[in-house]
């Protein structure tokens, strides 16, 4: 499985060299350390006034503070960070559905999969509704990782209604005395309206099974966008309301420092999982503490290996 230092690689590789200067032992830091730790913060996708508070931080803990400036640096980072101490399979009933949501691509199928697995290993009963039928592979995909799982799939024909088959696995759920079901759709651009339509249209049929449903509605979100991500996700939620966010590809990207900006632009949407690599088992709880220590321990390889 892989580590949180070894997945935030790329994104520590960004500004190596400049926070190197901050946070090695015994570190003096001048004016041209502080204008290279800003600028490859921003590139990282921190947003532009948490870095600038940063910034001001070190520099009037320079002047009148003790602190070490890694510890200045850390603090002040982990502030902006939130996590949900709940275990995010409770729902307090059951079945509990789940709608996973996102632009193409994002991540979404893997997703489901490794939800499903880790839901298993926690002992939940786990069915997974195949309700992306734009695609042929996008329900055989699913199948493939069910069968692998061992985990059961509800599908439907290509081309057919994705909220029927929201619907039927809603049933089947009910049915088959599922604790979670999570349900897989199609990835959509937020900027095409009749596709938002189309997920309004499928919580609508999954609410004929039960009016609470879904029970979260969590959008996966590619974190190699950075910054972008946040921007669609704030018009899916505009669409129907998220309740969590679930970041992929924190391994491949080097713009993790957009994961600061979730708190500021989507109050109260918890990042609740991270994928860090291809398997099954590369899906962990987001740990704040983690992810920053992550981004800071330098000993750890830069990304040139
Ligand atoms: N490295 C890495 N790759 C990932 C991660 N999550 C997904 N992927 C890869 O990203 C690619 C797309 O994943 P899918 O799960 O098919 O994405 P999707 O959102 O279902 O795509 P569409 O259904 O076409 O919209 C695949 O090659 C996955 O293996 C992750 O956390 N890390
Ligand atoms: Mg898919």
């Amino acid at each position: 499985m892989v580590s949180w230092v070894q997945a935030l690689k790329k994104t520590r590789n960004v500004f190596a060299s400049a926070i190197q200067g901050v946070i090695s032992d015994g570190a003096e830091i001048d004016e041209l350390t502080l204008e290279q730790l800003e600028v490859a913060l921003i590139r990282a996708d921190l947003p532009p006034r948490l870095v600038a508070e940063l910034i001001s931080d070190l520099e009037e803990n320079q002047l009148h503070g003790t602190q070490p400036p890694k510890e200045v640096l850390r603090d002040g980072l982990r502030a902006r960070l939130v996590m949900q101490e709940t275990d995010p399979f409770d729902f307090g009933v059951k079945p509990a559905c789940i709608l996973l949501l996102g632009v193409n691509g994002a991540g979404k199928t893997t997703t489901c999969a490794k939800l499903a697995h880790r839901a298993a290993d926690m002992d939940r009963k786990v069915l997974l509704g195949a309700a992306d039928t734009f695609r042929a592979a996008g329900t055989e995909q699913l199948r493939l990782w069910g069968e692998r799982l061992n985990a059961p799939v509800v599908s439907g024909r290509q081309g057919s209604d994705a909220s029927a088959v929201a619907f039927d696995a809603m049933d089947a759920a009910h049915a088959r005395g599922m604790d979670l079901l999570f349900i897989d759709t199609a990835g959509r651009m937020h900027t095409k309206s009749h596709l938002m339509e189309e997920l309004r249209k499928m919580v609508r049929a999954i609410q004929k099974r039960d009016p609470e449903a879904p029970h979260g509605t969590w959008m996966i979100l590619d974190a190699s966008l950075g910054q972008n991500s946040l921007n669609q996700a704030k018009i899916f939620h505009d669409a129907v309301p998220l309740t969590g966010l679930v970041i992929t590809k924190l391994d491949g990207s080097s713009k993790a420092g957009f994961l600061f900006n979730v708190h500021q632009q989507l109050p109260g949407i918890p990042v609740l999982f991270t994928g860090l690599g291809e398997q099954a088992e590369d899906l962990v709880r987001f740990d704040a503490d983690a992810f920053v220590e992550g981004l800071l321990s330098l000993g750890s390889g830069t990304g040139d290996d």
